[in-house]
């Protein structure tokens, strides 16, 4: 009787795990209007936008960006601290689902530190991302300049 318990036990276990425990946030995050901002000569910073859509069941983490264009990426968000308007670094952007997460000017951003040559208009550059689940998503980001931006 006891045996037949665990097993029964050990079933209901197995059904009751969601189904889409496996979902990779690559394969469910769907990225939309990437452009990052045309740095002009001497700028040593710029910043990408985009939005990400979680088409998934569950809750991704956006963790860390990289790109060739840039030697630092970093996810930022600003905040208004004494009435000036500031950057923080975030650890991650929560992805969930259903909702969409809206990256732009004076608000979300990837920062692009370091930039390695010209990131000019009509140019493109390609950032990684990666999520907390460890899959990575490329995407190609034009860049557009600031006054096609505002
Ligand atoms: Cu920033």
């Amino acid at each position: 009787m006891i045996t037949l318990r665990l097993f029964l036990i050990g079933i209901i276990a197995i059904f009751s795990q969601p189904l889409y425990a496996n979902e990779l946030a690559s394969d469910v995050i769907r990225i939309e209007a990437p452009f990052a901002r045309a740095a002009v000569p001497g700028m040593k910073m710029s910043g990408a936008f985009m939005v990400f859509h979680n088409d998934g069941k569950m809750e991704h983490l956006l963790v860390d960006a990289k790109s060739t264009a840039a030697r630092h990426v970093e996810l930022h968000s600003h905040v208004k601290e004494k009435g000036m308007m500031r950057m923080r670094r975030m650890a991650h952007f929560h992805l969930k689902p259903g909702e969409q997460k809206v990256l732009r000017p004076g608000g979300l951003h990837i920062m692009l530190i370091g930039l390695q040559g010209a990131i000019t208009e009509g140019n493109e550059i390609t950032i990684e991302l990666l999520f907390a689940d460890g899959s990575q998503t490329q995407v190609k980001v034009p860049v557009k300049s600031i006054s096609a931006i505002q």
